[in-house]
């Protein structure tokens, strides 16, 4: 996840913002495709892009310069904008022995952050189930039961959906018992306060979709 020494992510950033803020996708996908060109890594595009954008749509949206109507479509631009980011960086190579699970909290609708989390794990040749928003507990569990992940992924964006959290890592250890799978929380509230992961019952949280990759990196080993 290196960056072109001459690629600066904020020079795309404003650009980007000022096109989905007036739902402009082709102009969107054209900013997205000149920063690749530019040198911009994936890394580089989902956190020093889209992830500053989104956030300001949410800051113009609860100011009410911006509909929800505007809103969702900045959002739905921005999905279609990863999507086609990725598969210009996207490679066949997969060493497929680290597995992870990915899901939102049962009443979680904020998905695009832990997308991220899984679309750079994957170019580093993770195996990723991403799930996205609004998992059932019980679905979930069956699922981490069957694929028996290394790491399932949590996220929860707003502070009342945190005991829904704590109740999909209290439901998944019942399953599997303390030590397999390491639990990974992330999301809004845990960027104020980390020490919450482990209140909860997690093992570990990160800042960031980055952040994570390389926390994941250092407890996660390939297997020979
Ligand atoms: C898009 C959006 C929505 C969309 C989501 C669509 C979708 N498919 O995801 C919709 C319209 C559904 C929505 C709904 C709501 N939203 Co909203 N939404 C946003 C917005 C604008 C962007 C979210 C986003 O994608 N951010 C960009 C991502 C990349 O950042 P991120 O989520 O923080 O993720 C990073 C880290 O947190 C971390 N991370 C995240 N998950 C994980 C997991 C793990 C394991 C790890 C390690 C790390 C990690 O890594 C990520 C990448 O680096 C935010 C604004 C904002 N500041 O984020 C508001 C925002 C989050 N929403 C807000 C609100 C209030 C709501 C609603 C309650 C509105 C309503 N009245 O209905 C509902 C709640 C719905 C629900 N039940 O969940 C508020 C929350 C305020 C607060 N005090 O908490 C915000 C902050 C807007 C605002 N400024 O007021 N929303």
């Amino acid at each position: 996840m290196t960056v072109a020494a001459e690629a600066n992510p904020a020079e795309h950033y404003a650009a980007y913002l000022g096109a989905i803020r007036s739902g402009d996708r082709r102009r969107a996908f054209q900013i997205i495709d000149e920063a690749r060109d530019a040198g911009l890594d994936l890394a580089a595009i989902y956190l020093g892009v889209f992830q500053p954008a989104l956030r300001e749509i949410g800051s113009l949206w609860q100011n009410n310069e911006l509909t929800v109507a505007e809103e969702h479509l900045a959002t739905a631009i921005t999905q279609a904008a990863m999507a086609r980011a990725y598969e210009r960086a996207f490679t066949w190579r997969t060493d497929g022995s680290r597995k992870l699970i990915a899901a939102c909290a049962d009443v979680e609708r904020h998905e695009v952050g832990l997308r991220m989390l899984c679309d750079l794990l994957d170019l580093e040749g993770w195996h990723t189930t991403y799930l996205g928003a609004a998992v059932p507990i019980d679905s979930l569990v069956a699922m981490v039961r069957r694929l028996r992940p290394d790491v399932v992924a949590l996220s929860a964006a707003l502070s009342p959906h945190l005991p829904r959290l704590r109740a999909m890592i209290a439901a998944i250890r019942d399953a599997l018992g303390d030590t397999r799978p390491l639990i990974m929380v992330g999301g809004r509230p845990f960027l104020d306060d980390p020490s919450l992961a482990e209140r909860l019952g997690a093992d570990l949280t990160a800042q960031n979709a980055t952040d994570a990759v390389r926390l994941l990196g250092e407890r996660v080993s390939r297997a020979r």
